[in-house]
């Protein structure tokens, strides 16, 4: 848990300020019973009401300034503790931001979210009751005791007797519950888990009618919760009225003897009541520990899961002193290149090598899980390469600044990825400093431009998040527009028209040819009529590139790329009669 010195060395002089005024404070509680006492003893059994005002006023002074440092505490542990949970929060989301493709996956499913929320709040939440009652408990507890010995040593002994009684019931209570708050967390976990799968999935469990189903796994995750939440509720309600108990047990006791002291004239009545007061103090301060403890578990284990976001290291490494990329032409080279996912042991892409020439277009055919996609996602280093070597102008992209290299290349991913905001919000991620123009020219070229004029707010037309209210069709094709706004060296895409009709494709593809004059563009198709119109082509088969040259040369030795081509072109000379 390295990641807490940080925020120790930012925090620590607010913190001692802070238990300055809890010192105050506890002092301040320390004092009223025994000045009530006093007001008793020798105001009201004495019936000198002077005594009983000049008293009282001392006690309210006390009381108003243990209040005046209550609330200042409050304000600035509130302050220091909710500017901890934000900072963390921002250094864990930077952390999670650098992270690779790699590292994202290690962390499967809600983790992340959960771990920069909930976590983030548990640890948080620590960090104020440590400001709160933290300091606070014991001074309280040990200066009651003090205080209760001066009073009266031969009854302070009866605190004596009770105080390591109830730490004891404490403890077991502590030990009992702990493990079922634990089951508690992961019941919570689970929940979440099911409640955002069936959210992000809710299209499809309408479509296959799957309610039952998912009502029953979230109905066990319920009852799991339930059912977990009720022991440790169990277990507490057991223990919290034995200490209350053994607490009035010790008041019964205290009445008792101080009945026949007094009887006896040994001691004064206020005496008993500061004495009883002194023993709530004692309880009220061991109770407020035993939260204290519940917290700082399950702080501790949060701190933990947020340790291991911190501890990931970047899979991929960058080196000190990056080449430059300036002069980048845009040739891209694979030499014997192996590629697999870690954690699995099947290589995806074996022993691939081509070179692409800077203009050139190229374009990838393959079949469904060829590797066609995890080829295209080395290149801007979204993985690394297992062995063998990428380079781009002659330069490893090892040796390259990973923001630079990813200025260089642009690329439309096969699954589209809108965000919130309008839709001339989102094609400027491309390029934020571009012109109205700019933005128009690349949707002209994406043929986006028509539908989206079509829309009754145009380009400032909000999207919902991850693009909703857009066809299949029109989100790739903002997201082509995107890739455009960037005027990348490289461009890439991956299926990026799948979901467009053939005649807004061939319009696409046209005045792509125009923009990518200096351009270099590998692009994934299905298509041949989109295929055919590359330079050169790949045909890659089970992570292996089969064979590669012109349209025409693969028509004569490629049997994969015959076999493509006659079962798309009968179709298609069918559909445009041909
Ligand atoms: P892809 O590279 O995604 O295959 P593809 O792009 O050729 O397929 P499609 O035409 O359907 O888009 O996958 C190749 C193999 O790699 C496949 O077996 C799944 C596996 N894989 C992973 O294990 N992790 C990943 O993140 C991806 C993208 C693929
Ligand atoms: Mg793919």
């Amino acid at each position: 848990m390295d990641f807490l010195k940080k925020y120790i060395r930012i925090y620590w002089k607010k913190y001692i300020i802070v238990l300055i005024f809890l010192t105050l404070e506890a002092i301040c509680d320390l004092l009223q019973p025994t000045i009530m006492s006093k007001i008793i003893d020798n105001g009201v059994a004495a019936k000198n009401l002077n005594y009983v005002f000049h008293m009282g006023g001392i006690m309210l002074l006390v009381t108003v300034i243990g209040a005046v440092n209550a609330a200042t505490r409050n304000i600035i542990s509130s302050r220091v503790s909710q500017k901890f949970g934000t900072e963390l929060r921002g250094d864990l989301f930077k952390k999670v931001q650098s992270f690779s493709f790699d590292n994202i996956n290690k962390f499967q499913g809600a983790t992340l979210i959960t771990r920069l929320t909930n976590d983030v709040t548990q640890v948080q939440n620590f960090a104020h009751g440590m400001m709160r009652i933290f300091v606070k408990a014991p001074i309280l507890c040990i200066g009651s005791l003090i205080m209760a010995v001066l009073l009266n040593p031969p009854m302070a002994l009866i605190l004596i007797g009770v105080i390591p009684v109830i730490f004891f019931i404490i403890y077991l209570n502590v030990r009992i519950s702990y493990p079922f708050f634990v089951k508690i967390q992961i019941a919570l976990d689970k929940l979440n888990e099911v409640m955002r799968e069936y959210l992000s999935g809710v299209r499809v469990v309408k479509a296959f009618n799957r309610f039952a189903y998912e009502l029953d796994e979230f109905k066990i995750s319920n009852d799991n919760l339930t059912n977990a939440s009720i022991t440790g509720m169990k277990v507490v309600s057991i223990f919290n009225p034995i200490i209350t108990l053994v607490i009035n047990l010790g008041i019964v006791v205290i009445l008792w003897m101080g009945g026949i002291k007094v009887n006896n004239g040994s001691m004064q009545v206020g005496k008993i009541i500061a004495f009883i007061n002194y023993m709530t103090q004692i309880l009220f301060s061991l109770v407020m520990m035993s939260h204290v403890f519940t917290m700082f578990i399950r702080a501790k284990a949060s701190a933990e899961r947020i340790g291991e976001v911190f501890d990931q290291e970047n899979s991929l490494r960058e080196i000190d002193s990056p080449a430059d990329v300036k002069n980048i032409k845009g040739k891209i080279e694979f030499k014997n290149v192996d590629f697999t996912y870690s954690g699995s042991l099947n290589p995806v892409l074996k022993n691939i090598s081509f070179v692409c020439n800077p203009g050139e277009m190229l374009a990838i055919v393959g079949s469904t899980g060829s590797g066609k996609t995890s080829l295209i996602n080395l290149i801007p280093r979204f993985y690394d390469v297992t062995s063998g070597e990428l380079k781009i102008d002659e330069i490893n992209v090892n040796m390259m600044n990973l923001k630079e290299l990813r200025d260089i290349i642009a690329i439309v991913p096969q699954k589209t990825m809108l965000f919130s905001g309008n839709i001339l919000e989102n094609i400027k991620w491309g390029n934020e400093n571009a012109s109205v123009e700019e933005v128009q020219d690349a949707a002209k070229i994406a043929q986006a431009h028509e539908f989206i004029m079509s829309f009754p707010e145009k380009y400032t037309t909000q999207l919902g998040q991850g693009g909703v209210n857009l066809s299949g069709g029109q989100k790739q094709r903002i997201s082509l527009a995107r890739a455009l706004l960037k005027k990348p060296k490289i461009l890439i895409l991956d299926d990026s028209t799948s979901a467009v009709d053939m005649t807004t494709e061939g319009k696409i593809r046209r005045g792509l040819k125009l923009y990518l004059k200096n351009t270099t563009c590998i692009f994934i198709a299905q298509r041949i009529t989109t295929i055919r119109e590359a330079n050169r082509i790949i045909v890659l088969d089970n992570g292996m590139i089969s064979a590669i040259g012109t349209h025409e040369e693969l028509m004569k030795n490629s049997d994969i790329y015959k076999d493509i081509y006659y079962s798309q072109m009968g179709r298609e000379d069918a559909e445009y009669g041909k």
